[in-house]
């Protein structure tokens, strides 16, 4: 222990131990002065009693001996204690710095990099302009090869390499950037997503934007974090889709609203969805509520939903905190009924409106050039493999969105980056620039399905590396195979499956393996998943397949043969 003062209250006695032994005591903190809050405060008396039962998870035991919401003032001011010398990294708690932080969008990546950390934005509904652009790559070009970023699942942006000391700094830049790094992380409401080109499409029925920027601003409070919504019993994921598509993946989302057309009244509303999630014990697509809310209804839906799941969720064993969990406790109806309640007095409902199409539709390729519902502009969406981007790159996106559209861009959550409102003349010297030959407009048909989380690069949970892994195996399937159609492939470090393989064409889950009696890394392999308006979750076919390109490339080419018209390229020629 540096000065042998610990500088913010904890029972947790040193860096490296795992055990967690907490008392509700909230002693100020002597070295930054603030006052920590209890994470029992916006809590009602049913949900205290559950984070302070002796079967509550750890984590409800660290919220509420300090909620996580304190670190959103303590961080910057630790930032700064830091940079002077007044505190070092071995005074911090450990608890705050592996768990409390992450409120604050700040993962440590201890196991990978010590003292350095992800920071996790939020950037609604994906979009970001080019100063956002601009200010992200200052930050991660300071940590020289210890900074890149990744475009992330949930159509946002992570950053790498950050040190603690510069915390402060680039929290306030980030808000005066209109973005933001508060509740991104733990028991928060994930990067709300929604159509990636809404606003541009000939086809959707709403605009997702500008319902998804008020709702960001009205739980995060414009960046600078709001307490009312920072201690849920888990995380949740939010979204709303406008079209048959189902881009931002209503399915696999904790909440999600999909847009229709009532065809008896002609009004707008929104099936609400619920329960969709993965994770290492339970894998579930989305079931509907059987309710509908006007495009009003959306955020004060959204907010009592929220209040429900803070006020009465579950707070034991982690793996059965997620919302489905309160809804399956509860019923489908006394759970919709207790939102509407919360909505306010006498609110109904109503009932969710069920349209029959004549034709099936297919999800539309986002990558590529395309036309905009605004004569002579379009959308030009160019793959990012495995979403990782260097400082360069986001320079470069800056201002090839500057000089060719309208200043700004969307992030998918296939991990790529869309161009917007360009119009027809500039489309040739803009595919002329040489950062297309680099992120490329029409990929191959492995590419452009290629999604990847981050892994064991920097992610303690990773059983295997990805990303670099991926791009390889993608270019050598490409290179033997021709692919009448593009063939989605996500890889996934571990079975959390934040890499969704389960939505996957061909899902690769890390998992262990073994080659000549040794073990090595390995995935699980999942086929046929399907995404839009009939999705299915993909099926386990086989685990234990070494990672070692001599057992997975025939792997992959066979079910490529297969299932999904593949031939060798000597034949195909
Ligand atoms: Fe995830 C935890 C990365 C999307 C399910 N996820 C983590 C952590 C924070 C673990 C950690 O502390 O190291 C990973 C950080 C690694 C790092 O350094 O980047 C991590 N998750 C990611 C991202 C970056 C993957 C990616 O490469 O894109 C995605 C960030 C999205 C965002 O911008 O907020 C990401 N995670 C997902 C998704 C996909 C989605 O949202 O559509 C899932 C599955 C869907 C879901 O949530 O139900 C997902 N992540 C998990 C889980 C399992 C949740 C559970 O209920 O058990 C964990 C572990 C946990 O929360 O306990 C997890
Ligand atoms: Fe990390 Fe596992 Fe999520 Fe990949 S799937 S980012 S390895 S937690």
């Amino acid at each position: 222990m540096g000065n042998g003062q610990r500088v913010l209250t904890s029972s947790r006695p040193s860096r490296g131990s795992l055990k967690v032994a907490c008392t509700a005591t909230l002693e100020p903190n002597t070295k930054t002065g603030a006052t920590p809050t209890s994470g029992l405060k916006h809590l009602s008396e049913e949900a205290r009693v559950r984070a302070t039962d002796k079967k509550a998870s750890k984590f409800e035991k660290v919220k509420v001996e300090k909620c996580g919401s304190t670190m959103w003032s303590e961080v910057p001011e630790l930032a700064k204690l830091l940079r002077e010398g007044t505190t070092k990294w071995e005074d911090l708690n450990l608890d705050d710095v592996d768990i409390r932080m992450k409120f604050a969008g700040l993962f440590h990546r201890g196991k990978r990099t010590p003292q350095r950390f992800m920071m996790r934005l939020k950037l609604p509904n994906g979009e970001i302009n080019a100063a956002q652009l601009r200010y992200a790559a200052s930050i991660i070009s300071k940590y020289g090869e210890d900074g890149c970023a990744d475009i992330t699942t949930r159509a946002n942006l992570q950053l790498r390499g950050v040190k603690l000391d510069d915390a402060d700094g680039i929290i306030e830049g980030l808000i005066q950037h209109d973005m933001g790094s508060f509740q991104s992380g733990m028991d928060s409401v994930r990067n709300l997503t929604g159509s990636p080109i809404a606003g541009l499409d000939p086809h959707e029925l709403f605009d997702t934007r500008p319902v998804l920027r008020e709702m960001n601003k009205v739980l995060f409070n414009g960046g600078r974090g709001n307490e009312e919504f920072a201690n849920l019993p888990r995380k949740i994921n939010v979204c709303i889709s406008p079209t048959r598509d189902d881009f931002p993946h209503t399915q696999i989302n904790d909440l999600g609203f999909e847009a229709v057309r009532d065809p008896a009244s002609g009004q707008l509303l929104f099936n609400v969805v619920v329960g969709g999630y993965f994770s290492i014990k339970r894998n579930i697509m989305s079931v509907p509520l059987g309710v509908a809310v006007t495009e009003d209804q959306l955020i004060p839906f959204t907010l009592a939903l929220l209040r429900v799941f803070r006020d009465h969720g579950p707070r034991g064993d982690r793996q059965k905190t997620r919302l489905i969990w309160l809804i399956e406790q509860l019923g489908f109806e006394a759970f919709s009924n207790l939102v509407a309640e919360t909505m306010g007095p006498g609110t109904q409902l109503a009932p969710a409106v069920h349209v029959a199409y004549d034709e099936p539709w297919e999800r539309r390729d986002l990558l590529g050039v395309h036309a905009q519902k605004q004569q002579g502009l379009n959308w030009v969406g160019v793959s990012v493999p495995s979403g990782r981007l260097q400082a360069e790159d986001l320079e470069e996106f800056a201002r090839v969105a500057e000089q060719y559209g309208d200043g700004t861009a969307r992030l998918t959550p296939e991990e790529n980056i869309l161009f917007v409102n360009v119009p027809d003349a500039s489309l040739p010297a803009m595919l002329a620039e040489p950062i297309f030959a680099k992120f490329k407009v029409n990929p191959g048909n492995l590419e452009r399905g290629l999604v990847s989380c981050t892994g064991s690069q920097f992610c303690g949970f990773g059983l295997i590396e990805t990303k670099q892994r991926a791009m390889a195996v993608v270019s050598k399937l490409e290179a033997s195979l021709h692919l009448p159609r593009p063939v989605r492939i996500h890889w996934t470090g571990c079975p959390n499956s934040c890499g969704q393989a389960q939505v996957a064409d061909i899902g690769l889950m890390g998992g262990p393996a073994k080659l000549d009696g040794k073990a090595v890394e390995g995935v699980k392999i999942f086929l046929g998943g399907k995404i839009g308006e009939n999705p299915e979750l993909a099926a386990e076919i086989e685990a234990g397949v070494p990672c070692h390109e001599d057992y997975l490339l025939p792997k992959l080419q066979q079910l490529l043969v297969e299932h999904f018209g593949a031939t060798p390229l000597e034949a195909a020629a």
